[in-house]
């Protein structure tokens, strides 16, 4: 069979919505495609618990530092399961630290704002975990098995997340004007990089047309934003706050809300590495690495020492 048939039968599989699996043949963009969405959504999870861990000693009550430190504990495992599925794909984790660590690799643009005030706790929970909650729902139907498996448990811990931001806002809301003015105030410094999360404008996604077509997404950038949009004005009211955005109005003909203009030029600056702060967060990942060295070596160390003490015991029994 010719390259050419083999990816014709691979793309039957797949419009068939039958699941890939590791062994199985695939073509090598495919491969590529997988590892670079996988290690990057990995890189984002392990980035993402940077800019709440901040506040975790500063959490107001024991209530609200439990919930805080459950919810960066779980970001860590979602890292954790997305490497192990990204690894199915023959790269090594070094590799894809390495990757990281040296700034060749992207993670989510989110990541490189800074949290200024306690509410910016409560704002993460809604927005980001509820964009990336938008974006991650559809990933569970991805057609890489391990991928789309790894994600149905990481939705079920988002969307515990996304309540949690939620219901701090709300809290909030209902308290005094300070209150109220901080939680209006971190709302209006997330939303547009929170708009952002979902990638560039359909037209000048390089990657979603064929990432579709192997339903790797099974929606675009601009469906799964304009969905977020729609359910965010809707909260909002709850809320009690406004949306910084004038242009935004609810379309009757279209049976959607209209938005603003998105400012890619700041979107494509914080991605290339020069948003507010890239460059704390990757030292903060490049320091932890290194002051972890001892862990890794102890825990390779212990490892070689079980394998040892179970070869001698399999051998007494042998014999
Ligand atoms: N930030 O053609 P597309 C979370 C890059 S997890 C930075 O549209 P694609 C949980 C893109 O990589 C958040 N870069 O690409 C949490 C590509 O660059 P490349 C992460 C971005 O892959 C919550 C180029 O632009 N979620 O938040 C971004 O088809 C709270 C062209 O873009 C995921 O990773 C961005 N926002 O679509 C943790 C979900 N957007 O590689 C802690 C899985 C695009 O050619 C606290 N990923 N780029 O150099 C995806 O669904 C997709 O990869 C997209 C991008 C939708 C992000």
């Amino acid at each position: 069979m010719t390259t050419l048939d083999m990816e014709q039968k691979f793309q039957e599989r797949i419009d068939a919505e039958e699941r890939i699996e590791p062994k199985d043949w695939m073509p090598e963009k495919y491969r590529q495609t997988l590892i670079r969405q996988i290690s990057q959504h990995a890189h984002s999870e392990i980035v993402g618990m940077l800019p709440e861990g901040n506040w975790i000693t500063r959490a107001p009550n024991l209530r609200r530092k439990t919930a805080l430190l459950a919810k960066v504990q779980d970001e860590a495992g979602h890292g954790l399961y997305l490497y192990a599925a990204a690894e199915t794909l023959g790269i090594s984790r070094d590799e894809m630290i390495s990757q990281l660590h040296s700034g060749e690799a992207k993670y989510s643009n989110i990541f490189n704002y800074p949290t200024l005030t306690w509410a910016d706790m409560g704002t993460i929970g809604w927005l980001v975990d509820g964009a990336a909650i938008m974006n991650q729902v559809p990933l569970c139907r991805c057609s890489y098995g391990p991928y789309a498996r790894a994600m149905v448990r990481v939705c079920k811990e988002e969307s515990f997340h996304q309540r949690q931001g939620f219901e701090l806002l709300l809290t909030l809301s209902k308290g005094t004007k300070e209150q109220r003015e901080m939680l209006q105030e971190s709302v209006n410094r997330f939303w547009w990089p929170s708009m952002m999360m979902f990638g560039p404008s359909d037209t000048d996604s390089p990657h979603t047309a064929q990432s579709m077509k192997w339903k790797i997404k099974r929606f675009t950038n601009d469906e799964l934003r304009q969905k977020f949009v729609d359910v965010c004005a809707e909260q909002a009211k709850t809320l009690n706050i406004t949306l910084p955005d004038p242009d935004l109005k609810w379309n009757e003909e279209r049976g959607h809300y209209d938005f603003g203009a998105i400012d890619w030029d700041e979107f494509w600056r914080v991605v290339k590495g020069d948003g507010p702060c890239n460059r704390e967060r990757l030292g903060a990942r490049v320091r932890a690495h290194e002051e972890g060295a001892w862990v890794r070596e102890a825990a390779t160390a212990f490892a070689a020492k079980e394998a040892q003490r179970r070869q001698v015991a399999e051998l007494r029994e042998a014999v």
